[in-house]
Formats: structure tokens, C-alpha cells, sequence
């Protein structure tokens, strides 16, 4: 017979903190937050974006990996070199699953995983001729357009300056732009730093390079979308059909010159603000282009994303072409929808990826008539839980593009949820600048449990109380939840599947989703509580 737990989202908060030392416990507390705490109707705060404590298994990964794998690694045409040991740029190659069309002569470098190889000796005797030997290599066999150099841990604890070398070595070629991330992987308490690090160097190295005007009508940016299993190519397909020219994608199926000519965009479409937010206000201070948030992960948020874009452009030809291609798309949508239903209303999800898709991937399940039991990201920041975003105070040097950012998110009260219109408009006459956008929080029932930086123990802990039909999360979780007999679904790699984004996208998660729910497998399997209930004396059982 199948266990039903009775428990309140409070029972549930004390039970994942029963075990942690007192202190360990205080901070984490304020990591896990019952959405809208039913005893107080005021909307709650979440900790964000600190340091993991020391002990704790993490979902997190590094800086390096934020920048390298993250934004840096879905470009097909600069060769990607890693200054560091080997293991860093092999973990970081193509694990992803991003995907990239070159067309017939395009250059596609992702296919090679380029590293230094750092050994003992550089250690000790610096890195920075290898590095240098290595860039020239690299130009010598591909003569790409450009070259970006990595940093990993040892190259900041032995202090090699990649920046000179790579400055160097572009003015020894004359005709490849070469620049360096500082984005070893300890700085920072996550990969979020490494978006920031990458953000800030493709904007001062590369952007507004090219000065031509690509053609077309209504230009966006697609700003944080990275093709995971195919998902850029969907989008573009739609945005294609509805008339909408891509200017560049940051950074999913990009090249060079997309991101070289980005300036020339219109509208900036901001897909996973936690990675890309930066850019989009830097392309919105420097050339005045303004950007909105749009999400096409799910069949009705990818109407309302269009829509979102056809409003801005303001043009009856645009909106009506929208309009119809959602009119031809939408019934297969629908029949698909109405075949999974049956199988999949009323079920139950856990989400924790990221810092984006634990809140997109929401709106796939409601449509599929699931509830989001618990959710929350691995390294976002408040305003991703809690909808407000702060624009940093940027001053731009128009000549040099150089970016000198002053971090106003040291400052917590400006992302306090609680803040009443008058308070809001105080600080917009103060000069801050605000965006106004749904976080998770706001989309989740009340009652459903936010959890911050979720480690191992805690997933294990709630898929035990809760008993989600299907969890979702990333490839250290995976078999781990499997085990405890809960179907389990990527949704950084998406497992072998994808795309997911836009309206075929839709078609395939329904199914895959039904697909995993329906399966009568997973209940053959026995979790460890099963065999040796320990709970059952602390909870209702039925
Ligand atoms: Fe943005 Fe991403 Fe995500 Fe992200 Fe990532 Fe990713 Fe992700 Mo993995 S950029 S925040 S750093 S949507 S790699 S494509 S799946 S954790 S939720
Ligand atoms: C990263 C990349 C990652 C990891 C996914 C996972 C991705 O954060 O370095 O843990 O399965 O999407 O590939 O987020």
C-alpha cells in the first residue's frame, strides 16, 4: 500500500533542519522558506547567493564552470582554452549538451576540447609560456577569428597574468581577437560568478565590433538561451515563421559576428535573466537598447513571449503574422496536451536546477495539470526568487568599452520583497532603476516549499516526505533519487532528450513527462524507509 504523509510545510522545514547543528541549522533556515507563510500573509524572503557551508553537498559548481561551460562553452568559432589541469576543460566539454549548426562552411571548433594541460612544473615555474605557446598553436592550426583563455584555480594562486599573455598575442597576429577570463573557480560562491565574469568580457572585447547593420524588419537579441538539446533552433524556427530576425543568441548556436554585431538589435528578449542580466544591461546603457523578459519554455508562455515581442514593435503586420503562426502551431500542441492529461493531471514535481528553469519548466507542468510540490535554484540571486530586479548604476566609457560596475546587490534592502509602491518610488527617485518581472516565489502555490542551494541530503529528505511523481534536477541527483524509486529527469542535459522550448518543444516534454510518470518501474523499487521505517513513529501514516 502506498504511504501518504500528512504533514504540514512547517513539519517538513523542521525535518530537514532536525539533523544539522544548531548553527548549521539557523542559516539554512533561512535558505528554506514556505512560500507565503501561511501565519504571516505578508510574502517571504529568501536567502540567496551565499557561500554553501563547508561540509554540505552542494548541487553548485564553480566560477570557471559558470563562465567556460556556461556562456562561453555553445560558441562554436572561438577556441575555448582552458589554463589549467586537464580534468577542468574535459569535464567542461560539451557535457552540456549544447548544440550548434555551423551550416556548410562554417567553422566549428566545439567538437575540440583545447587545455594547457597545466603539470607540477608550471605550477612551479609559471604558466605563462605554455599558455602562450598554446594560443599560438591554436592560431596556427585554425586561424580563427577569436581566441578566449580560461583561468582556473592554480592559474590565480600562482598569479600567471593571462591578460598580458593574450594582449600580447593578439597584437603579435594582428587578425584574432584574443582575451582572457579571470574566472578561477573558486571565486565567487558559484557558477553565477563566472556569468558575471564572462558577461562583463565578451561586452568589452567583442561587442559592437562589427558595424554593419544586419537586415530586417524587427531585430531582437535572444539573451540567455544556450540550445540545449535544440532548444535555440526551435525558437529560431518560430521567431523565423513570425517575421522576428535573431540577431545573436548569447550564447546558444552563436558565432563571432553575432555577438560582434548585437548592438544592432532593436529589443533585447531576455530568456534566463540570472546568466545573461548583465549584458542586457549593458546593451540597454550603452546603445539605449531596452530589453523584457520573455520565457519560451512552454506552448502558452511561447504565445505570450511572441505577443510580448509584437507588442513592443507595436506593428499590425508583426502582430498579425504572430497571431497566426500561434494559431498553427497551437493544435498540435493541444493534442498532445489532451493525449498525456489523462496520465498526468494531479501529479506532483520537484524542481532544482539552476537559476532559471526551476521557474520556466513550472509552466510545462502546469499545462500538463501538474503542481510543483517544492522548488528552488542552486546559485540564484534574490530577485530570481523574488521578482524584482535592481539595475546596477553602470558608467560606460563610450571609447574604450570598458564596463565599471558598481555592485549595488551588497545592499539587501533594495531586493526586500516587502517594499510598498511608495517605498519603490523613493528609490526611483533616489536614481535606482527597477524591473518589474515574476520570480519563482510568485509563481508557486501557497504552502509549497522555495529551498535555496538544496544539497544531497535534503533532495534525498523531501522526495522521503513528499513522494514527488517525478523530480527533476541534474546528473549528481540522478541516480541518487532514483534509487529511492521517483522517476527522475534532467533539466540542465535533458537526459538524451530535447528540445523542450517552444511549441514542439512542449509536444516532446509532455510526452517524455508521461512517459516517466506513467511507468509502473520505478515503484518496483524498494527505498531504504521502506524496508526500515524510522519515521513512523514521528508522522501520520495511512
Ligand atoms: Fe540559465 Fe541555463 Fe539555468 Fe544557467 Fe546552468 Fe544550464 Fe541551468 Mo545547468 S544558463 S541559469 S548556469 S538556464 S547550465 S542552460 S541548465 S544550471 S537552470
Ligand atoms: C554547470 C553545467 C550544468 C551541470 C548540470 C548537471 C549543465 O553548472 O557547470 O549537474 O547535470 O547544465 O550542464 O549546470
Amino acid at each position: 500500500t502506498k504511504k501518504v504523509v500528512q504533514l504540514m510545510p512547517t513539519d517538513i522545514k523542521e525535518e530537514l533542519l532536525a539533523k544539522y547543528p544548531p548553527k548549521v541549522a539557523r542559516k539554512r533556515a533561512k535558505q528554506i522558506m514556505i512560500n507565503e507563510a501561511t501565519e504571516s500573509e505578508a510574502p517571504s524572503e529568501i536567502l540567496a547567493n551565499v557561500r554553501t557551508i563547508p561540509g554540505i553537498i552542494t548541487m553548485r559548481g564553480c566560477t570557471y564552470a559558470g563562465c567556460k561551460g556556461v556562456i562561453m562553452g555553445p560558441t562554436r568559432d572561438i577556441v575555448n582554452i582552458t589554463h589549467g589541469p586537464i580534468g577542468c576543460g574535459f569535464y567542461s566539454w560539451l557535457t552540456r549538451r549544447n548544440q550548434t549548426d555551423p551550416g556548410p562552411d562554417g567553422d566549428n571548433y566545439m567538437p575540440y576540447c583545447f587545455s594547457t594541460d597545466m603539470q607540477d612544473q608550471d605550477i612551479i615555474f609559471g604558466g605563462e609560456k605554455k599558455l602562450a605557446a598554446a594560443i599560438e598553436e591554436a592560431y596556427e592550426l585554425f586561424h580563427p577569428k577569436g581566441i578566449c583563455v580560461f583561468a582556473t584555480c592554480p592559474v590565480g594562486l600562482i598569479g600567471d597574468d593571462i591578460h598580458a599573455v593574450c594582449k600580447k598575442m593578439k597584437a603579435k597576429f594582428g587578425d584574432c581577437n584574443v582575451f582572457a577570463f579571470s574566472c578561477e573557480g573558486y571565486k565567487g560562491v558559484s557558477q553565477s560568478a563566472g556569468h558575471h565574469i564572462a558577461n562583463n568580457q565578451v561586452f568589452s572585447h567583442l561587442v559592437g565590433e562589427n558595424e554593419t547593420p544586419p537586415e530586417g524588419e524587427y531585430k531582437i537579441n535572444l539573451l540567455g538561451e544556450y540550445n540545449i538539446g535544440g532548444d535555440g533552433f526551435e525558437i529560431d524556427r518560430i521567431l523565423k515563421k513570425c517575421g522576428i530576425t535573431n540577431v545573436s543568441t548569447f550564447s546558444g548556436n552563436s558565432s563571432y559576428e553575432q555577438f560582434a554585431s548585437a548592438q544592432h538589435a532593436d529589443l533585447d528578449c531576455v530568456m534566463c535573466h540570472r546568466s545573461i542580466n548583465y549584458v542586457a544591461d549593458m546593451l540597454e546603457t550603452k546603445y539605449g537598447i531596452p530589453w523584457i523578459k520573455v520565457n519560451f519554455i512552454g506552448a502558452e508562455s511561447t504565445a505570450k513571449s511572441l505577443r510580448k515581442i509584437g507588442e513592443y514593435f507595436a506593428d499590425k503586420k508583426l502582430i498579425d503574422r504572430i497571431e497566426a503562426v500561434i494559431a498553427e502551431e497551437m493544435p498540435d500542441v493541444e493534442a498532445a496536451r489532451a493525449e498525456v492529461l489523462p496520465n498526468t493531471e494531479g501529479k506532483t514535481a520537484m524542481l532544482f536546477v539552476g537559476g532559471s528553469r526551476a521557474h520556466h519548466y513550472q509552466d510545462l507542468f502546469s499545462e500538463m495539470g501538474m503542481k510543483t510540490l517544492s522548488a528552488g535554484y542552486e546559485f540564484a540571486h534574490r530577485d530570481d526568487y523574488e521578482g524584482r530586479h535592481v539595475i546596477p548604476d553602470l558608467k560606460v566609457d563610450a571609447d574604450s568599452r570598458n564596463i565599471e560596475e558598481i555592485e549595488v546587490e551588497a545592499d539587501p534592502e533594495l531586493y526586500n520583497p516587502r517594499k510598498t509602491p511608495d517605498e519603490i518610488k523613493a528609490l526611483e527617485d533616489a536614481g535606482y532603476k527597477f524591473k518589474h518581472y515574476a520570480g519563482l516565489n510568485e509563481q508557486m502555490d501557497k504552502g509549497t516549499i522555495v529551498i535555496d542551494d538544496l544539497n544531497q541530503y535534503e533532495a534525498e529528505k523531501l522526495v522521503e516526505l513528499l513522494k514527488p511523481d517525478v523530480f527533476c534536477a541534474g546528473i549528481k541527483e540522478k541516480y541518487s533519487i532514483q534509487k529511492t524509486g521517483v522517476p527522475m529527469k534532467q533539466l540542465h542535459s535533458y537526459d538524451s532528450g530535447g528540445p523542450y522550448a517552444g511549441f514542439k518543444g512542449a509536444i516532446n516534454f509532455y510526452h517524455e513527462i508521461d512517459r516517466l510518470v506513467s511507468s509502473k518501474v520505478w515503484s518496483y523499487m524498494k527505498a531504504p524507509w521502506q524496508e526500515s521505517p524510522e519515521l513512523t513513529g514521528t508522522f501520520v501514516w495511512e
